[in-house]
């Protein structure tokens, strides 16, 4: 086994949506044990702290998009965080709501084009994330993070995306909460996208495996972008966006076992965990249990296999 550097990097981003409580995401995860749990596998674990957001203008909240200048403050100081500690290991984001990927992502994107690699982004979520601030119809910034790192407009006021991920980059798993204008969008991108009907049919692992060839081919660098309600609300019920009909905790570690298997991961961003709504901790665990699964932790080894 590789054993890696990882960075956790608290970003206890609540400005991506109106429900409160995504601020306790980084210390529920210190405290279900995420650190230990990393070093067990025999990486090393270097905990920044908890960040906070640039200097912006106060938010007014008096127009449809919520926080938005907070968000901004956010941006700002993820992408420059996410520089930095790409060049020192592997970072983990610890949310904080999805907004926080408007950093993480274009950060490291950054980081890889510096590098002369291309940028793949794995998003496991219910949702796309698609939208634009044109296009939203809730203004919760969290459901645009897809649309600025891969380069949509009307962002104006954001950080320039200097280093877009090419749509074809992109693979979705998960899906099952989509609004018009996203789908729409969508299905006129070269995003991969695979709902949860495609996983009922096909099963988990066939689409992520010809996923990660992909990147393997090109020599990328890979984002992973855990969103809490990729996972079904049974059991991950710590969130404001439950979809039913998500992920089982099987295919949840599936997911990860196979990221870990392919080596390919370079960043990874855990986010949503809402601890207010938790039931004893169950939801940050499972979220622990999910991401040292995706650093090594098995059962018993076995020789690599493909699934296509
Ligand atoms: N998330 N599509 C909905 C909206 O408000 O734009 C939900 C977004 C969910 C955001 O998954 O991080
Ligand atoms: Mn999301
Ligand atoms: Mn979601
Ligand atoms: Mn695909």
């Amino acid at each position: 086994m590789t054993s890696k550097t990882c960075i956790l990097i608290g970003a206890p981003v609540d400005s991506g949506k109106r429900r409160a409580g995504c601020l306790m995401g980084p210390d529920a995860y210190r405290t279900a044990g995420l650190g230990r749990a990393i070093e067990s596998l025999g990486h090393k674990v270097i905990d920044q702290g908890n960040l906070r957001p640039a200097t912006h203008e106060p938010d007014t909240n008096d127009g449809l998009v919520f926080a938005r200048n907070e968000t901004i403050g956010w941006t700002n100081r993820l992408i420059r965080a996410a520089e930095e500690a790409m060049t020192k290991g592997l970072p983990i984001f610890l949310g904080g709501d999805h907004s926080l990927s408007l950093g993480s992502v274009v950060g490291v994107a950054n980081h890889a084009a510096k590098e002369g690699r291309p940028q793949f982004v794995l998003w496991l979520d219910a949702h796309t994330d698609f939208h634009t601030p044109a296009t939203s119809d809730s203004g919760n910034l969290h459901g645009t993070p897809v649309g600025y790192f891969t380069g949509r407009p009307d962002f104006a006021g954001f950080p320039e995306v200097a280093n877009p991920v090419p749509q074809e980059n992109v693979c979705m798993i998960g899906l099952r909460s989509v609004d018009t204008p996203e789908r729409l969008a969508l299905e006129a991108s070269d995003i991969h996208r695979h709902d949860m009907r495609d996983i009922d049919e096909n099963g988990i692992a066939g689409p992520l495996s010809a996923f990660l060839q992909r990147v393997k081919d090109a020599n990328g660098m890979l984002h992973v972008s855990l969103d809490v309600d990729f996972l079904d609300p049974s059991v991950a019920p710590a969130v404001g966006t439950t979809v039913p009909g998500g992920a089982t905790v099987r295919e949840g570690h599936l997911v990860c076992e196979m990221l870990h298997d392919s080596g390919l991961m370079t960043s990874l961003d855990l986010v949503e965990l809402n601890p207010f709504l938790d039931e004893r901790g169950r939801t940050a665990h499972l979220m622990v249990d999910l991401c040292a699964s995706a650093l090594g932790r098995r059962v018993f080894d076995r020789p690599t296999r493909s699934y296509q």
